[in-house]
């Protein structure tokens, strides 16, 4: 494809005749579908965009513990609670290999926590939402690990070697996560009115930002055509929806739940559905910090971080008081 962006700036693209022969030769790699490794040489916007997309990432599995969380001393049953905590510490599990993958790029662990906390890096808007009730949580592992699902599954052909197999083992989980969040809602459709109205409203809450998970429309997303062609993205943010869509609806049908969207629509020309786009105001809202819940996330996120401080200084002095004991160790067994 011979197409490169400047610097990950989202502004252009560099064709073959200007490339060095440096990029000329990254860029061939990337078209023949190679991985790249940490110690080859890549371009330098290459390198900040992973950095800016996987610790995004990372951020996302951290702060999506939250709203989740919030319902593991309230789940209906002891099955219930053990599902969900597992569920929940699997995020944490993913924030954790995101985290490793991306300083393989050359950036610090407590930069990135920095870089959350001062509110620097982004992290999925979803979770910027109030869980309301226990159909809520049916509802974030349906549609939200679903969409997550639907994103990261591509995700898993990235060209950057150490996320793409970070991918490979998170989607195992992930599926796992949509099916208990399918199997919530469904218990619940099936059971009472009261609860089937329940799991309708958390749909209807859900619904769109869900639909914002993957991103701004095609025509409003900056890093697309960059990240495209140098297959950090395989899909765009609008190709990704569509699929989401296409596949929700008929489990949605499954459930007998409602859309609450009044155009949906089968398109036979396109073998897809018709859809209304979900509110983008609303979207760059809350993904410029004004949502629903930011403020209380940061503030959970952040004091977590100063209260884990002792704990951090505690591991540091004995790291320090020990660094030599291996080193004379093994002096003491020659
Ligand atoms: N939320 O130019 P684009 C999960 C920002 S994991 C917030 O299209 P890009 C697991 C974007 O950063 C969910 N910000 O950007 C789980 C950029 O701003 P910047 C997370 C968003 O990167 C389940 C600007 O808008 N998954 O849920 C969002 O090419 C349940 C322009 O946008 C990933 O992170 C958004 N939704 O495409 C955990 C997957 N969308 O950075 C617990 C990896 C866009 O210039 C419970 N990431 N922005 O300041 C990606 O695939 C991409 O980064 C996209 C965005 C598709 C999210």
């Amino acid at each position: 494809m011979y197409a490169q962006v400047v610097e990950g700036s989202g502004k252009g693209v560099k064709s073959a005749k200007d490339m060095s022969p440096e990029e000329l030769d990254f860029q061939s790699k990337i078209d023949a579908g190679q991985k790249i490794e940490p110690k080859e040489w890549m371009p330098e916007g290459y390198r900040k965009t992973l950095i800016r997309q996987i610790s995004q990432h990372a951020h996302s599995e951290v702060v999506g513990q939250l709203p989740e969380g919030n319902w593991i001393t309230r789940a209906p049953t002891l099955e219930r609670k053990a599902i969900l905590l597992a569920k929940v510490q699997d995020e944490a599990g993913h924030g954790l290999y995101l985290y490793s993958a991306a300083e393989t790029l050359g950036i610090s662990r407590d930069e990135m926590y920095d870089q959350l906390h001062s509110g620097k890096a982004k992290y999925s808007s979803i979770f910027n939402y109030p869980t309301l009730n226990w159909a809520d949580i049916g509802a974030v592992g349906w549609l939200v690990d679903g969409a997550a699902i639907m994103n990261q599954v591509a995700l898993q052909r990235t060209s950057y070697g150490p996320y793409s197999r970070a991918m490979i083992r998170i989607c195992k989980e992930e599926s796992f996560h949509q099916r208990q969040g399918f199997d919530i809602m469904m218990k619940m459709c099936r059971g009472t009115d009261a609860q089937k109205a329940m799991a309708q409203d958390a749909m209807n809450r859900f619904w769109w930002p869900a639909l914002m998970m993957f991103g701004p429309s095609d025509k409003d997303s900056v890093h697309s055509a960059e990240s495209m062609a140098w297959k950090i993205k395989i899909n765009t943010n609008d190709e990704l929806r569509q699929k989401f869509v296409d596949q929700t609806v008929p489990q949605a049908e499954y459930l007998g739940l409602t859309i609450p969207d009044e155009n949906l629509s089968w398109n036979e020309e396109k073998g897809g559905y018709d859809f209304t786009d979900p509110d983008w105001d609303e979207f760059f809202q809350v993904i410029s910090g004004n949502g629903p819940c930011n403020a209380e996330r940061m503030r959970a996120r952040t004091e977590a971080w100063d209260q884990g401080a002792w704990f951090r200084d505690g591991l540091s002095a004995y790291a320090e008081k020990h660094a030599g004991d291996n080193a004379n160790q093994g002096v003491k067994d020659v």
